[in-house]
């Protein structure tokens, strides 16, 4: 049976969401022009005016905001709140620029957490279950959100963050918990680790795992399903917007049901910032619609995917979004062709070879090179050179037949590439070294 938190706005009509939209929005765009004067400004500078906004059928007609906007206000200058009604800062773990800063109310605490129980009860869980939060705490919004959503549904929750892969694994055992969250990367350490110890999934009392803050493909989900004796469900979300929980996945694991009675979503052309229809994939764009202390409109999320509104076998009538493909921004173009690594990781677990692959990029003689190393797994591994060589040539074979370009392929040991905790680091291209 389908678990909910909220089932009734959850499974509302969409008639009735769209309602609730359309008087949200209407007010959240007159409280940011009344109170935040640098979004006020870019109104102004398109000529739009609250009056202008009587439904989020006019959302179009509002400015966006990016990346660069929350530079450029750094730190104060989009807040929606003074600072005496926030309770609470999060910001990003971006390594590159200025860090995000996001702040929240009492009440954008809430709601957040609201959206994580949502999301842990589609997976789900209740107040009987023990979960496990293993995302990182502090700054980082995976460890608080999801831990907050635990304590909503009334999980026994166990705030390990992350780190410490053999005590993760000694407390999923002698604490029985139920229900996993970390990155997918982690997640596949964690299993692996477990194998080394000699452990198997019936050794554990995990049923699900809540896993995001990063692309993964559905080979990954398969494997690590496998290894652990789970179901693997997706989450996402980003700082800006809220943290984890902007969308999560259902019993249909098939797409992510964004909460639309606080966020509405747009695809737009990356290039021209023109939205497009839905089941068209572009760059997903959202309205904060009840976020007091950091309200952003339209903002740019440079995330890849598409939304759908077909009907979900769970009962959930909110919007679907596809898995985020990658960033705009972690997309490579390499020789003039579009590779995101997500692509490459699919062909790697389709050959058999887990998620511990590093994708190096450079410029030799001003040609674009790409050279992705990935290690044996210990079924797979050989230090026959010849088998080596040929193990290689399939998958520069497979690549090729996805991506359309040659790629050098490197086999190296099983443990050589270093194991993530968080998010994992995938690509290092030397091109802007
Ligand atoms: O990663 C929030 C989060 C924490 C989501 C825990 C899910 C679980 P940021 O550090 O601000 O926030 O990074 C946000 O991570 O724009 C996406 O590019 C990426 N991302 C997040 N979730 C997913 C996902 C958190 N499920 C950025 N699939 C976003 C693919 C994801 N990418």
């Amino acid at each position: 049976m389908e678990n909910y938190y909220q089932k009734e706005i959850e499974c509302a009509p969409r008639e009735v969401i769209k309602a609730l939209q359309d008087e949200r929005l209407v007010k959240q765009v007159r409280h940011v022009w009344d109170s935040v004067p640098y979004y006020r400004k870019k109104m102004e500078e398109k000529g739009v005016t609250p009056d202008d906004i009587r439904s989020s059928d006019d959302l179009y007609k509002l400015p966006f905001l990016s990346k660069a906007d929350l530079r450029n206000a750094y730190p104060y200058g989009l807040m929606g709140k003074p600072l005496k009604d926030c309770v609470r800062i999060q910001s990003t773990s971006g390594t590159t620029g200025k860090r995000v800063v996001a702040f929240y109310t009492q009440n954008d605490i809430d709601i957040w957490e609201e959206c994580c129980a949502r999301a842990i009860m589609a997976a789900g869980g209740t107040n009987e279950d023990v979960c496990q939060v293993s995302y990182g705490y502090g700054l980082f919004t995976g460890g608080p959100g999801l831990n907050g959503g635990s304590h909503k549904v009334g999980c026994l929750t166990i705030p390990t963050s992350s780190g410490n892969t053999e005590r993760q694994i000694m407390f999923i055992k002698d604490l029985q918990a139920t229900i996993l969250c970390c990155t997918p990367s982690y997640a596949a350490y964690i299993g692996e680790t477990m194998k080394e110890m000699g452990m198997s999934p019936e050794d554990i009392p995990l049923k699900a795992g809540i896993f995001g803050a990063e692309a993964w493909s559905e080979e990954m989900r398969h494997d690590i399903e496998k290894t652990m004796g789970i179901k693997a469900y997706d989450i996402y979300g980003l700082t800006e917007i809220s943290g984890p929980g902007v969308s999560f996945e259902c019993s249909a694991q098939n797409g992510m049901h964004i909460n639309e009675d606080h966020f509405i979503a747009e695809i737009i052309d990356p290039e021209t910032g023109v939205p497009l229809p839905e089941g068209e994939q572009g760059e997903l764009v959202f309205t904060c619609i009840d976020k007091e202390a950091f309200p952003l409109l339209r903002y740019r999320t440079r995330d890849i995917c598409t939304l759908t509104r077909e009907k979900c076998s769970c009962g959930r009538t909110h919007v679907k979004m596809t898995k985020p493909k990658g960033r705009t921004d972690d997309m490579l173009i390499i020789r003039g062709v579009n590779v995101f690594p997500s692509q490459i990781e699919t062909v790697l677990l389709n050959h058999g070879y887990a998620a511990n692959y590093q994708i190096i990029v450079d410029r030799v003689n001003n040609t674009d090179t790409l050279d992705v190393q990935v290690e044996m797994t210990p079924e797979i591994f050989t230090d026959k050179l010849s088998e080596i060589s040929m193990k290689q040539k399939e998958l520069v074979a497979g690549l090729q037949s996805m991506l359309g370009i040659k790629a050098k392929v490197t086999l190296v040991a099983p443990k050589s590439i270093t194991r993530s905790e968080g998010k994992a680091v995938r690509v290092i291209d030397k091109r802007k070294i």
